[in-house]
C-alpha cells in the first residue's frame, strides 16, 4: 500500500529536516508502465493524451497507484509552447517530436505569438485543477516547462537530434536570431509556469535537457541566463513568489556553481557527478535533486538497493536532498526495479 506524504518534498526544498528524503522520478509516468501504454493506445496518440485533461490526469496518477512516491508530476510535454505558437507539432511513431515549421530567420521569430495560457494552452491549467482535485493533498504536484534553450533546440532543428547542430550553429552564426527567440520563449515560459501555479501546482521545474551541449560561455549566455530570467520573473511576482523552483541542466555539472546563483531553490544533478561533491561545491544554500543513473534500473533489485544505500550514506544527515534519477526513466525499465528504488529510499521510515 502506498503511504502518501504531502510534506516531505516541500520540506526538503526548504532544506528542513525530514524523516526520510523524498523520492520521485523524472518521467515517472510513461511507456515503461503497461497501464500508460494501454491508455495511450486508447487515446490514439501522445498529443491527445496531453491535450485531454481527463486523460492527462489519469496518466499523472498512474505511477502513484503503484509506488510510494513523494510527488506527482503533471503529465504534459515541454513542446506544448511551440505547438501553441503555431509550429505544428506531431509525434511520429518511433521518431519522436516533429514540427511542420521551423525557426530560421529573425522574421520567423518576430511572427511567433506569445500564447495566452488560459486560452491556447488552457488544457494544461485544466489538467492541473483536475489532478489537484483527485490528489486531495496526498502529495504535492510538480508543474514544469522546458528551458528556453532546450525548447529553442527543437524549434530550430524542427525535430529531435542527437546534438542539435542546427541550433548550435545558430549560436555562432546568428546569435541575434537565437537571442530574440530565447527572449520570446523566456516570456512565454514565465506566463506558462505562472498559469500552472495559478491553477494549483505546488512546485515548478525547468528541464534544460540540452544545456550541456553548449560551450561554457554559450551555456551561461543562452541557457542559464534565460532560465535565470524566468526564475527572477516568478520570484518577483507576488502571485508566484512562494512556489519553489527546481532547475535541471543535463550534462552541465561544470556549471553547478553558476546555477546555484540562479535564484532557484533546487538543482537537478545528473549521474556524472557525485552528489556529495556537488554539495561541497554549491554549499549549504540550495537543495539538490538526483542523481541515480537511469541505466541502474536495468540491474537487479539488490544492486539498486545497494546504490540507494550508498547514495544516502554518502549524503549523510544533511538537509535538502531529493532522491531522483539523473534523467528520465528509460521506456523498457522493469517495474520491479522501480519499486526497489522507491522502497529502498523509504525503508528507514519509522
Ligand atoms: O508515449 C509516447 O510515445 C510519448 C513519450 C513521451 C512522454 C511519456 C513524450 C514525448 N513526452 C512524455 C512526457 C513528458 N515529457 C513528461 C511527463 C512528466 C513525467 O512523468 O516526468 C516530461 C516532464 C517531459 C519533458 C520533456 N519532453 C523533455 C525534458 C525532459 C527529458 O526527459 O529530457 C524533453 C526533451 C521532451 C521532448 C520529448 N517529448 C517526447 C519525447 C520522446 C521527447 C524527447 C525527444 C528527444 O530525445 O529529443
Amino acid at each position: 500500500m502506498t503511504q502518501y506524504n504531502n510534506t516531505r518534498l516541500l520540506k526538503a526544498l526548504k532544506r528542513q529536516t525530514v524523516d526520510v528524503p523524498p523520492v520521485w522520478l523524472m518521467r515517472q509516468a510513461g511507456r515503461y508502465l503497461p497501464e500508460y501504454r494501454a491508455l495511450r493506445a486508447k487515446a490514439g496518440d501522445f498529443l491527445t493524451l496531453c491535450q485531454t485533461p481527463q486523460l492527462a490526469t489519469e496518466v499523472t496518477l498512474q505511477p502513484l497507484q503503484r509506488f510510494d512516491l513523494d510527488a506527482a508530476i503533471l503529465f504534459s510535454d515541454i513542446l506544448t509552447i511551440p505547438h501553441a505558437m503555431g509550429l505544428g507539432l506531431s509525434f511520429e511513431e518511433g521518431e519522436g517530436p516533429c514540427f511542420k515549421k521551423r525557426i530560421e530567420t529573425l522574421r520567423d521569430v518576430k511572427s511567433l505569438p506569445i500564447p495566452e495560457v488560459e486560452d491556447e494552452l488552457g488544457y494544461v491549467p485544466e489538467a492541473v485543477r483536475m489532478i489537484q482535485h483527485e490528489l486531495q493533498g496526498r502529495v504535492p504536484l510538480i508543474g514544469f516547462a522546458g528551458s528556453p534553450w532546450t525548447v529553442a533546440c527543437y524549434m530550430i532543428e524542427g525535430r529531435s537530434h542527437k546534438n542539435f547542430i542546427t541550433a548550435r550553429k545558430m549560436a555562432h552564426q546568428a546569435p541575434e536570431i537565437l537571442t530574440a527567440l530565447l527572449e520570446k520563449l523566456m516570456k512565454a515560459t514565465t506566463a506558462y509556469l505562472k498559469g500552472q501555479i495559478l491553477a494549483g501546482v505546488d512546485v515548478v521545474m525547468l528541464f534544460d535537457t540540452w544545456g550541456g551541449l553548449l560551450t561554457p560561455a554559450h551555456y551561461e549566455l543562452f541557457s542559464l541566463s534565460s532560465m535565470q530570467k524566468v526564475v527572477a520573473n516568478l520570484k518577483s511576482d507576488p502571485s508566484t513568489a512562494h512556489i519553489p523552483i527546481i532547475l535541471f541542466s543535463k550534462g552541465a555539472a561544470i556549471h553547478l556553481e553558476a546555477m546555484a546563483q540562479s535564484g532557484a531553490d533546487a538543482l537537478g544533478v545528473d549521474w556524472t557527478v557525485a552528489l556529495s561533491a556537488a554539495r561541497e561545491r554549491v554549499g549549504a544554500t540550495i537543495c539538490l535533486q538526483g542523481n541515480l543513473d537511469p541505466a541502474l534500473l536495468f540491474s537487479t533489485p539488490q544492486k539498486i538497493r545497494l546504490a540507494v544505500k550508498n547514495l544516502l550514506d554518502e549524503w549523510g544527515s544533511h538537509p535538502g536532498l531529493i532522491v531522483n534519477l539523473g534523467h528520465g526513466i528509460e521506456q523498457d525499465t522493469p517495474i520491479e526495479n522501480v519499486q526497489a528504488l522507491v522502497s529502498a529510499v523509504h525503508e528507514k521510515r519509522g
